[in-house]
């Protein structure tokens, strides 16, 4: 339409008002007929430009990071975030942690310089990280069997990795769990690998499904990729037992495919980063080839500066070297090289004994809080709830988040009555809860479950 139309500012003169043969149009095109004598005979109609756009419909809001927009819009008092996993204080502020500030003013001091970093990002970043993953001196690392570049953090690694299963294993399906952490899916569609599900959550125990997800383990066509949540499983916060990661490394391996974990929380689960590195490390110990992504947001605190990494775990130093080579080749024309600050930060404290020990007794004290608030509300419920209810799941779950159970309706009720805002699959960050809120979120929650079906 935009093309068979003529403009005069922002009026329109459309085709069929227009008296051709009194149209002198000069070499510009100006018409002076149509200015002066046409203008009272064409009618004038105020159109807005049709948009190149017009086709682009409105994308639905993210069902995590959109929690917040919705919580910061909410004028209420009585408001509580607990959709996005972000750790607050008890007080509610977001938490800086104090080795952080410390390595930045190290930095400052330094006055280190903004120069560009190699494509597979910082030298000591990647070392560092790989080695809190594997253990410093873990054969994997000593023979540079890891290739192992940083990314945008956990999304931007996995990312990478989702686009080097497609450029090289074309039409190999990554299995994830059902349920998982909603991006995952976003993550896999974009890069266009094809997924499906396997069974990990059974609403009847609200345990893990463990028949069931090694049945569809053995079921997946040979060569598979399995995504695994190294740690403090996202939504559920229900792991594998360490007997049952050693049956599933059974099973992967007999099938031939290829783990690739995800790790978001290394530390937050347990509060020791050795512990919660455990299953990955099993992997490691057999000889296995598989992916890692790894993620500072949650254990430094560094949501913002998307820092982390992607490892790629491979059988010789030279599938290493080719596979490392391969992943820069996929970095550079999506963001070229990735930024400098979270990286020196991660590499600052993790490179210093002091700091190093500062940042555990931090992390320590952040999965501290959470599980006295976990406890906390667990308690809440069990005094005020008297219908009998079997609350202890919550404390079954481990990591930020608690999977209350409750379904889409109670989750709205959760929120348009409560105020309490958190997603629609039923989970809540405890990471967002101070002990002051616990008993109101309680009540939000028996009132959601029992008044609300
Ligand atoms: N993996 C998992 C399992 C995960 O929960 C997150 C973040 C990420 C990766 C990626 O985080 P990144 O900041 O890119 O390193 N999860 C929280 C935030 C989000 O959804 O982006 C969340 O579930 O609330």
């Amino acid at each position: 339409m935009a093309s068979s139309m003529l403009s005069l500012g922002s009026t329109s003169l459309l085709p069929r008002e227009i008296n051709k043969d009194k149209l002198k149009l000069g070499p510009s095109g100006w018409n002076p007929f149509l200015r002066t004598k046409s203008l009272s005979r064409v009618t004038m109609s105020v159109s807005v430009k049709p948009s190149r756009f017009e086709g682009i419909t409105m994308a639905p809001p993210d069902p995590i990071l959109g929690v917040s927009e919705a919580f910061k819009a909410d004028t209420n008092e009585l408001k509580l975030n607990l959709g996005v996993g972000a750790y607050r204080t008890e007080e509610l502020q977001p938490y800086v942690l104090n080795v952080v500030k410390k390595a930045e003013n190290l930095m400052l001091e330094r006055g280190d310089n903004k120069e560009y970093l190699p494509i597979e990002g910082l030298a000591a970043f990647n070392k560092a990280t790989a080695e809190l993953l594997f253990g410093a001196g873990h054969p994997v690392i000593k023979e540079q069997k890891v290739a192992t570049i940083q990314g945008l953090s956990g999304t931007g690694s996995l990312r990478l990795a989702a686009a080097l299963i497609e450029r090289y294993f074309p039409g190999a399906k990554v299995l994830i769990s059902a349920p998982t952490w909603g991006n995952h899916k976003n993550i896999f569609n974009d890069a266009k690998v094809p997924w499906s599900e396997y069974r990990y959550y059974d609403p009847k125990t609200i345990g893990l499904d463990f028949e069931g997800m090694i049945e569809d383990i053995k079921e997946a066509p040979e060569g598979s990729f399995i995504l695994l949540h190294g740690c403090a499983h996202n939504p559920t916060g229900i792991d594998p037992t360490p007997e049952q990661w050693v049956k599933i490394a059974d099973v992967i391996q007999e099938k031939n495919h290829i783990p690739f974990f995800d790790v978001a929380y290394q530390g937050f689960a347990s509060g020791s980063l050795d512990e919660d590195a455990a299953s990955v490390r099993l992997f490691a110990e057999r000889g296995m080839e598989f992916f890692v992504a790894q993620s500072y947001s949650k254990n430094l605190g560094l949501y913002a500066e998307r820092i982390g990494a992607i490892n790629v775990v491979c059988s010789s130093a030279d599938a290493a070297t080719r596979v490392k080579s391969q992943l820069k080749r996929i970095a550079r024309p999506m963001y070229s090289n990735p930024p400098v600050h979270g990286a020196r930060i991660v590499a600052n404290v993790v490179g210093d004994a002091t700091m190093f020990g500062e940042w555990k007794a931090e992390m320590e004290m952040m999965a501290g809080r959470i599980k006295t608030v976990r406890q906390s509300l667990y308690d809440s419920l069990v005094s005020k709830d008297k219908s009998g209810k079997d609350w202890s799941f919550i404390l079954k779950q481990i990591g930020m988040f608690s999977f209350t159970g409750l379904n889409k309706a109670q989750s709205d009720n959760m929120t348009n009555k409560w105020h309490v805002y958190m997603t629609k699959d039923g989970r809540i960050s405890l990471a967002g809860l101070s002990m002051a809120k616990c008993e109101y979120l309680a009540d939000a929650i028996i009132d959601s479950y029992h008044n609300v079906s």
